[in-house]
């Protein structure tokens, strides 16, 4: 399998996570894509994946497999034993929806931010961002207030239960982290009331996947 990606990023980070759990990290060959350069903007990237995204998870024969949640599912489920997406159609379908709102209410919009709001990762890419768009900054400003309103909606998820969609850890708490790790990065902070989500950050950074991605 190859893995095209760029090291220390936060969606690739998902599925460097999810590969250290499933211990199929030995398994991938990683190809390094250079977004700050717009190489995944490019017709030969555009033909793995017409998105421009990374990472996508390329198998032994070709298939392209783009989005973190797809690219999960498959590395989740090729040992026949999931422990991030679910066992039973109960399991399944909440680590689903609580992992549609990470992206929805966190991660996306915190990539939008970065991307509209601010120079994102410079001007090779920005010509790929609407720059003409008069409304950019002020959209991606409310993008921004999305994810701290979204901070303080998995805050509240976190009081009354251990992990994001329930018991057992999941891709939802991948996806979150990584939401809150491109916060850092975009310097949007996480709200000082939220203090059952800083202690729920602590003690999943704690994990071996997380200590050491892929
Ligand atoms: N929905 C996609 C997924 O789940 O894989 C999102 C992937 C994504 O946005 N990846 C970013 C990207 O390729 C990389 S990261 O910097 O967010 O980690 N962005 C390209 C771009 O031009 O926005």
């Amino acid at each position: 399998m190859k893995v095209f990606d760029i090291p220390g990023f936060p969606n690739p980070l998902r599925i460097r996570i999810v590969l250290a759990e499933k211990n199929l990290g030995s398994q991938v060959e990683f190809i390094k894509i250079d977004l700050p350069a717009a190489e995944h903007k490019q017709p030969a990237f555009l033909d793995i994946n017409p998105l421009g995204t990374v990472p996508v998870l390329q198998l032994d024969d070709g298939t392209n497999i783009s989005e973190c949640t797809a690219i999960t599912e498959y590395l989740d489920n090729v040992d026949g034993n999931p422990t991030l997406t679910g066992k039973t159609a109960k399991e399944k379908a909440v680590i689903h929806m609580m992992h549609k709102r990470a992206e929805s209410e966190l991660s996306d919009p915190v990539g939008y931010y970065f991307h509209y709001a601010t120079p994102g990762l410079g001007a090779a890419l920005q010509p790929y961002k609407s720059p003409d768009w008069e409304g950019r900054v002020e959209w991606g400003n409310r993008q921004r207030d999305k994810a701290v309103a979204g901070m303080k909606y998995f805050d509240k998820v976190l009081r009354t239960q251990p992990y994001i969609a329930g018991e057992q850890f999941s891709m939802a708490d991948i996806t979150v982290l990584a939401g809150l790790i491109f916060a850092g990065f975009a310097a949007i902070a996480i709200p000082e009331e939220c203090t059952a989500l800083a202690a729920w950050q602590g003690k999943v950074q704690q994990r071996p996947s997380v200590k050491n991605p892929a």
